[in-house]
């Protein structure tokens, strides 16, 4: 008989999920771990058996567009997967984005919606991208406190009903900026008491949608980002019919093949202004600030199940005669990929701790400070080590995971799209300094990192503290001397910045929570992840010439 290998499985991704159990034991109340334990613990079954299989089964279907019926009718109608259909149903009714608004839990409510998002989201092949829209849509209409366009749309958008649940579409990008929107060519008319819109949106994701936010330029407004309107779009007409938009063509994608992104022409799209006919760009960045979170929920949940099939397939694959378990080189490998994922667990959860402090008014004015520095962050830098840590994750798998049928390539293509989407690494790193501007320096960051070290006692921990301390510092004098040198100097070094910023942070809370897992769980791991990720390093400030950096990257 030929040798046939065991492929690796998953339990219930919540019981075995020790890393999330053991912040969500520091980071809740009892009685409120207690009452929220039982979906979690649902929602990883779910998700480690019958959703994993069914999504093993539908990985060769992809959506499909006709945009022409039988008798030449334009009818532009996109047929979902099976899993995508079921992730739908799921998302409803366990309130994957109606938990964030019924804020049953006060504070702790997002801890307990993206809690549930982190074990649903590997499963479900980034069905995350709708669900992350429509909460940010929420977030931004209830922001910009329209009443019409709340009570028409809100209810819709938090409901657990499957049949009421409306998914949002944000329309961004146009051939001319993904990143520079203020470049939107698609113009806005006033006709009657609404508005039409015409124009091309180029990347136009989960295009299902009942509704969109998108931005265009009313007649007459100036050119760039403040000339921009945010409006308010339905996409189906009473009769169900295209509302005005045509949809061009889906994308062929590297991964996220599962979302229909389209290319869409507006022709005459009926609107509703969100809040005001200008200022679009500011309008619609409550609903970024949602969807880069989701976005970093979205990066340690695909990073967290890439470790976990490497772990078990790492007790199922024997090579020179012995599991690869037990091989101290593997081991090294995955306890350095494990460190990494922690630091962007516990960085990625802080922030959403901020966000339910801030949403239910219990934020202090420092923390709302930390929460619009960390949002742009914590996104550039967790998805860069998704990226990062699944190639290594399916280099683990050796050739098989190079293999389209196990499913694991497919971890690396989705996870590709994270630095990507909602704003790219550079462009972040830009937003980092308008937040960094915007709040007046790293006197609130330097003063959180020591508040979370200052109960730092364990030996193995001390000499951590005492990087990120160092660390911090260095930031600081960068920026001093970036500021001095001018503003060439801080653009070029920006991204390290950023990434400085967030590694440290990273580090801050990994040895903040080791100490308290010491203390109370009597467990070494979060301790070992600390200081193996400090020993990965933690700044990548340089002191380098821009001019030859202009020459090096030039190759004048
Ligand atoms: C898996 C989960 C996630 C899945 C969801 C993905 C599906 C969706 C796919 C997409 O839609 S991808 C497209 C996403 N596109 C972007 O993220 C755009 C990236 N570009 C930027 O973020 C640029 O920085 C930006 C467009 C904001 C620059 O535009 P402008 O017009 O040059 O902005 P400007 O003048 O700096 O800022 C205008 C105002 O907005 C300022 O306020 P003031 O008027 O009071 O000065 C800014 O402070 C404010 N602002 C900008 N970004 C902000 C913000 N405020 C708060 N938070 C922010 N992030």
């Amino acid at each position: 008989m030929a040798f046939v290998q065991t492929q690796p499985e998953l339990g219930n991704q919540y019981t075995a999920d020790r890393a999330l159990r053991s912040y969500l034991a520091r980071a809740l109340p009892a009685d409120v771990r207690a009452e929220i334990e039982p979906a979690l613990d649902a929602m990883g079954e779910l998700a480690g058996g019958e959703l994993y299989r069914f999504q093993l089964a539908d990985r060769e279907n992809e959506p499909v567009l006709t945009q022409w019926d039988a008798w030449g009718s334009r009818i532009d109608r996109i047929e979902l997967t099976p899993l995508w259909h079921r992730a739908e149903r799921i998302a409803a009714e366990q309130g994957l984005v109606a938990t964030a608004y019924e804020r049953k839990h006060g504070a702790y409510s997002r801890i307990h919606q993206f809690a549930l998002a982190y074990l649903f989201t590997p499963s479900t092949d980034i069905y995350s991208c709708p669900l992350a829209m429509t909460d940010g849509a929420a977030r931004a209409l209830i922001a910009a406190g329209n009443h019409a366009l709340i009570e028409r749309a809100v209810p819709h958008l938090t409901s657990r009903v499957p049949r009421e649940f409306w998914t949002s579409g944000q329309w961004m990008t146009e051939a001319t900026g993904g990143s520079d929107v203020g470049l939107t060519e698609t113009v806005a008319r006033q006709a009657g008491e609404g508005w039409r819109l015409y124009g091309h949106k180029w990347f136009t994701s989960a295009i299902t949608s009942q509704m969109a936010l998108t931005l265009a330029r009313p007649e007459g407004n100036p050119p760039g980002g403040r000339g921009l309107a945010l409006f308010y779009v339905e996409t189906r007409d009473a009769e169900g019919r295209p509302n005005r938009i045509l949809v061009n063509r889906l994308k062929d994608k590297l991964g996220t093949r599962k979302v229909p992104t389209a290319e869409l022409t507006l022709d005459g799209t009926p609107a509703q202004l969100v809040a005001g006919a200008s200022d679009g760009v500011k309008s619609i960045a409550p609903m970024l600030n949602i969807t880069r979170t989701w976005n970093a929920v979205s990066a340690v949940a695909l990073t967290r199940r890439g470790l976990a099939l490497a772990r078990d397939y790492a007790c199922k694959r024997i090579a020179f005669g012995a599991p690869l378990a037990e091989k101290p080189l593997h081991l090294d490998t995955l306890a350095g990929l494990e460190a990494e994922f922690m630091g962007a667990l516990h960085l990625t959860f802080f922030v959403v701790e901020l966000m339910g402090r801030e949403e239910s008014g219990k934020a202090s004015a420092e923390q709302e400070q930390l929460l619009r520095l960390l949002t742009p962050i914590a996104k550039l830098l967790t998805a860069r080590q998704a990226v990062q840590i699944l190639s290594e994750a399916i280099e683990s798998f050796g050739g098989a995971g190079y293999v389209e049928d196990t499913g694991l390539p497919m971890l690396l293509r989705d996870a590709q799209v994270l630095p990507i989407w909602e704003g790219t690494t550079n462009v972040l790193s830009l937003d980092a300094l308008r937040a960094l501007e915007a709040i007046g320096g790293l006197t609130v960051l330097k003063r959180e990192i020591g508040f979370l070290l200052q109960g730092v006692r364990e030996s193995g921990l001390v000499k951590i503290s005492a990087l990120a301390e160092k660390s911090i510092e260095q930031a600081e004098a960068w920026l001093k001397r970036a500021m001095a040198a001018g503003p060439v100097e801080i653009e070029a070094g920006a991204r390290r910045f950023a990434m400085t910023l967030g590694r440290t942070v990273e580090l801050a809370l990994l040895a903040h929570h080791a100490q308290w897992s010491l203390e109370h769980e009597q467990d070494r791991r979060a301790l070992a992840a600390a200081r193996r990720f400090a020993a990965h390093g933690v700044t990548q400030l340089l002191d380098v010439d821009t001019a030859d950096s202009r020459r090096l990257a030039r190759d004048d």
